[in-house]
């Protein structure tokens, strides 16, 4: 018996990895190019920590459960919960931050919104939600529309069958309990932020829709747009066009039959960089459909250790970001606070940020998009998954596909990494792979990386040798010398070895400081000890010869379970270079001067 499940989970496992176990998911790219009804607002909540409106006593699923949105119907009936009584909360948004009692809740909480629907013909309808941490069960009217798993990517359930003219009631259970299982793990560095942590929205589509396409530079071209478009219903010669009137383009092609036309032609296009964010105007049309966007034009490559964009060497000048809102607390959700967090990141002198640990909301791409800034996208694969788990990996590969498809035409997006800091085994190495080998199929147009880590060859040498370093094009790297890793003078005496010709990015460096705490350069969680840290770091990292950029931890400060110590911590990771009330450390200035310096070089003399 053992032997047949070991069997059946290896063969799982090995069509997990070879990509045949599972559908990609349907999700309806651009729904800021769609007719969308949104359902943000006050939702009705009920904290289930136990369950009970999901399992009966005998910790069975119920038939009966809440999202029956059940009424007593005579005096006599028992029903132990009503929505319409319960409290509120906003969504978008997290729960921890919006009622004290929730700040450190992991478990379930039931949301409830009521609606009417004027119905249309030869339309269909989609809930689709931007994300929901970290499970989420879904029902309209009682009848259940899904499951989707994972804290950061959108989904969409159809309602068209489903959906009435009044009194339509949508249920989700949303679950942040963490598992060993999942992704990311038990163990972060970040708050466990439950709920409805993003836009919820109702989309209209036509019968047969256009439900995905990919419209960007064939790699290595600047002047040559290659994709596809995907119809919703997989009919063979539909005819399908793209316009991008600016650029005098109008380019017709047929479906396959699986429902996919390939598109390639020529364009003379004004490329996009973070000095001329460009976004052109472009239109997809089918007979029944036509969805508008707004798509910049920019090749990625990697050239030895160079990272060429539009053909030429780009010094890669960043900083982390968490999706946490450091002025109103918990997540961050909406376009201000994505111009917030950017303009920060702008005013340091960055012309790159890494949306860290996981995809981030796609306020925050489609506004990079728009001012700029070069991107580095992550999905929460975070120390140590189960790297043996069919199941986990299936997940990981699920975030990745649904991070893809959402902001595969976005032009500020130029790296997907697939892990953060993960530990060298041949097991994880499998997983990995078959994460890379899965985005370069979805997208062969951007880089792929991934944040490792480093060890010492001598006590004055640093190796990058991770090998996984072989499958990436390009190298990023966490190192903490200074704060975890010794005092902020061992930089001076350190080298770097590298076995890889490729591009490098320190994906991560720094340490924390408590706003306004001051003191001697030699005592921790001062803002001198803090700005000393970093330029020693900058000092060393300045003499690495395949430096292409750098992404220090972090922006701003954060809240993290890990950190507990009092009047300093408080909850809070320290090493953002801003407060968590917007306040600049003394380190901000160090770097963002050394971001100016940097500007200055690479401009001549
Ligand atoms: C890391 C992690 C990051 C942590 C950071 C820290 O290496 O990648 O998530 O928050 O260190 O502050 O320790």
């Amino acid at each position: 018996m053992q032997n047949k499940v070991g069997a059946l989970l290896t063969i799982l496992f090995i069509l997990a990895m070879t990509g045949q176990a599972q559908q990609r998911p349907a999700l309806i790219t651009n729904i800021e190019g769609r007719h969308t009804i949104d359902l943000n607002g006050r939702w009705q909540t009920i904290i289930d920590q136990y369950e009970t409106g999901y399992y009966d006593y005998r910790y069975q699923p119920s038939t009966d459960g809440y999202f029956k949105n059940a009424k007593p119907k005579s005096p006599g009936d028992l029903i132990e919960y009503d929505f319409d009584a319960s409290e509120q909360l906003n969504v978008p948004g997290d729960w921890n931050s919006q009622d004290q009692r929730l700040l450190f809740y992991e478990g379930t909480v039931w949301y409830k919104k009521s609606f009417d629907y004027q119905k249309k013909d030869r339309t269909r309808l989609f809930a689709y939600f931007g994300a929901a941490n970290y499970l989420a069960d879904v029902y309209l009217n009682g009848q259940k529309l899904g499951r989707h798993e994972g804290g950061f990517t959108p989904f969409n359930f159809e309602i068209t069958n489903l959906v009435r003219e009044k009194d339509n009631f949508l249920v989700v259970k949303v679950d942040n309990k963490r598992r060993r299982d999942a992704v990311p793990t038990l163990n972060t560095d970040w708050w466990n932020y439950g709920g409805l942590t993003r836009d919820v929205n109702l989309v209209e589509v036509p019968d047969t829709f256009i439900e995905d396409y990919f419209l960007q530079l064939k790699k290595g071209s600047t002047d040559e747009i290659s994709g596809w478009i995907k119809l919703s219903s997989v009919t063979a010669g539909k005819v399908v066009t793209v316009e991008i009137p600016e650029a005098s383009v109008k380019q017709s092609a047929t479906t396959d039959a699986s429902g996919y036309a390939p598109v390639s032609f020529k364009a003379r296009l004004n490329l996009w960089s973070p000095e001329n964010p460009k976004l052109y105007a472009v239109k997809v049309s089918s007979d029944a459909d036509s969805v508008g966007d707004r798509i910049g034009f920019r090749s990625i490559e990697t050239r030895g250790t160079e990272i060429l964009l539009n053909g030429k060497p780009i010094f890669l000048r960043g900083i982390c970001i968490h999706e946490e809102s450091p002025l109103r607390g918990g997540r961050a959700f909406s376009e201000d606070d994505a111009r917030m967090l950017l303009t920060w990141a702008k005013e340091l002198g960055c012309n790159f940020v890494r949306l860290a640990h996981y995809p981030h909301n796609e306020h925050m791409t489609r506004l990079a998009d728009k001012m700029g800034i070069m991107v580095w996208s992550e999905i929460p694969v975070y120390w140590t998954v189960l790297w043996d788990n069919p199941e986990t990996f299936l997940n990981a590969r699920n975030q990745l596909d649904e991070s893809i498809t959402r902001d595969k035409n976005k032009a500020s997006v130029i790296l997907w990494s697939v892990a953060n800091e993960t530990p060298v085994s041949d097991a994880r190495i499998k997983f990995l792979k078959g994460l890379i080998d899965h985005a370069r199929k979805l997208d062969p147009t951007r880089l792929l990386t991934a944040a490792n880590e480093r060890h010492y060859a001598d006590p004055n040498t640093q190796l990058i040798d991770d090998p996984l370093g072989e499958y990436l094009d390009v190298l990023g790297c966490n190192e903490y010398v200074g704060w975890y890793d010794g005092l902020p003078e061992k930089a001076d005496r350190l080298q770097w070895k590298i076995t890889y010709n490729k591009p490098l990015i320190i994906s991560e460096f720094g340490g924390d400081a408590l706003f306004g705490y001051h003191g001697d350069a030699g005592v921790r969680w001062t803002e001198e000890y803090q700005k000393n840290l970093y330029e020693h770091q900058l000092g060393m990292l300045k003499k690495i010869p395949s430096l292409r950029g750098m992404t220090p931890w972090i922006l701003t400060d954060f809240r993290s379970p890990r950190r507990p110590l009092p009047h300093i911590q408080d909850f809070y990771n320290r090493k953002g270079l801003i407060s968590s009330r917007g306040e600049r450390k003394e380190a901000f200035y160090t770097l963002q001067n050394f971001y100016r310096d940097l500007v200055k070089e690479r401009a001549g003399p």
